[in-house]
């Protein structure tokens, strides 16, 4: 079968059914204990959440319904660029139902969101009124925000059975992932274009192509990147802030959009997706400082001084302890692409020299780069050079794996999230200090 909403039908009624019998069996059983430190440390460690979509292993990354990147990038039904990157339309599908899908249901998914891509003249108008210096980041969450009109959900959630409320929200994710790409390229060709601002939606295309060609990238080799970078941003389990808001905010029966722009929010901040536009920055400031091909001593030296009031973007998370597959994706894209590109060849340079040097401060859990630390270097190559537009593409792909995870909360009737909270007062009584 090619319909994706017949197929999740089947599927939420077996996982349905799996959930009901485990939660009944142990709803009682303990998975850990909150500490003290987990309370004040940004809940590191919780077992609190639930996600189907994707898991988290400290040591291996993330993995995809079950599958590592590499797999993912293999298995998956592939596009004809140089480099045969998946298809994103291909990974929805794994996560929307958890099967490799065949090339026939990716075409299923690629014509129901060119069906479903034509933006409401009011969003652009709203997005071509917005002064220029207007982050990019906040045209997308306003943009997200006023498109809240367009959802069925807050109209009907209150009138259709429970157990079919996941299927509005499936058509509002779908119309929501179909219209995104032309959202994202008119911020882009507004903000930083002379050219036109109206998206190209071609039938015979797939979504990421229609994507770049609408912000006016047509060279296959960037396009086929573009389908790598949709993977790899897409999901990480649902405690990282973007997802976990969307998540939050789903929870309270608000509509994807508005979700999503809440998501999109969170995924601004410099800790989270700012990451690799502050990456990109922090390369520029030293190439002004030291020149474009930096020693390694210079290199050091740069780093050292910006450790004394600051993080090094790009290094650092809060779950890995390794360094990010998502990083090793793209970093074995330029060994094959772009091996002598001098952005690229930094990167590198970073990747030895920082590592060595946030261990030595005794503090950082995970001196290793993750995804934020590259994706810059292959977008300057690529010629993209407005570094403030490059977490609308991490906002862009984060949709696909946060919005598969929307439906299915809604088709597991999962409650509004409201876990308790105490104050320190409190904390002191229960563990007898007070
Ligand atoms: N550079 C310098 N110091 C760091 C770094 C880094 N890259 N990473 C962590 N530390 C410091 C951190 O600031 C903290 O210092 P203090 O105790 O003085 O407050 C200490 O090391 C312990 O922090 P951790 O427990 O290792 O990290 P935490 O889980 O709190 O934070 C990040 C995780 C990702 C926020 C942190 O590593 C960071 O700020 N990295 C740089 C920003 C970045 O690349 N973010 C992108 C993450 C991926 N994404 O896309 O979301
Ligand atoms: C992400 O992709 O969301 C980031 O790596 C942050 C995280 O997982 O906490």
């Amino acid at each position: 079968d090619n319909d994706l909403k017949e197929v999740m039908k089947r599927k939420i009624k077996e996982h349905r059914e799996l959930v009901i019998k485990f939660r009944k069996e142990h709803a009682k059983t303990k998975l850990g204990d909150a500490t003290v430190g987990m309370i004040y440390g940004g809940m590191r460690g919780l077992a609190a959440m639930l996600c189907e979509t994707s898991a988290l292993d400290p040591n291996e990354g993330i993995r995809f319904r079950n599958l590592t990147i590499p797999e993912v990038c293999c298995k998956l039904p592939k596009g004809k660029g140089c480099n045969n990157q998946p298809y994103p339309e291909g990974l929805f599908w794994l996560f929307c139902t958890g099967d490799i899908p065949t090339i026939d249901q990716v075409n299923f998914v690629r014509m129901e969101w060119i069906c479903r891509a034509e933006l409401p003249q009011f969003v652009i108008d709203l997005l071509l009124g917005l002064p220029k210096q207007v982050h990019p980041m906040a045209q997308l969450s306003a943009a997200l925000s006023v498109m809240s009109v367009c959802s069925e959900f807050p109209k009907k959630y209150n009138t259709v059975k429970k157990d079919v409320m996941w299927e509005l929200m499936y058509e509002d994710c779908m119309d929501l992932l179909a219209k995104i790409i032309s959202v994202a390229s008119i911020i882009y060709t507004h903000t930083y274009k002379e050219c036109g601002y109206k998206p190209i939606i071609d039938e015979k295309a797939c979504w990421t192509k229609n994507f770049c060609i609408s912000m006016g990238y047509e060279e296959d080799a960037f396009i086929d990147f573009m389908r790598l970078y949709m993977i790899l941003h897409s999901d990480h389990g649902s405690g990282n802030v973007s997802a976990h808001t969307v998540h939050l905010v789903g929870s309270a029966l608000s509509d994807c959009y508005l979700a999503m722009a809440a998501g999109i929010n969170g995924l601004a901040g410099p800790l989270h997706g700012l990451a690799n536009q502050e990456v990109w920055k922090f390369v520029l400031e030293l190439q002004k400082k030291v020149g474009k091909t930096p020693t390694d001593d210079q290199v050091k030296t740069f780093v050292q001084e910006k450790l004394k009031t600051g993080v090094v973007p790009g290094y650092g998370h809060a779950v890995l302890r390794k360094t990010d597959p998502r990083f090793t994706a793209q970093k074995e894209f330029c060994e094959k692409n772009l091996p002598n590109d001098p952005g690229v060849k930094i990167v590198w340079q970073l990747f030895k020299i920082v590592p060595p040097l946030l261990q030595s401060l005794g503090k950082v859990q995970n001196p290793w780069p993750n995804v934020d630390a590259h994706s810059g270097a292959i977008l300057q190559a690529f010629k993209m050079t407005e570094m403030n537009f490059y977490t609308v593409l991490f906002a862009v792909s984060r949709a696909l794996g946060t919005m598969a995870w929307l439906i299915w909360a809604r088709a597991l009737l999962l409650p509004i999230e409201r876990p308790k909270s105490y104050t320190t007062a409190e904390l002191m009584k229960m563990v007898g200090t007070s």
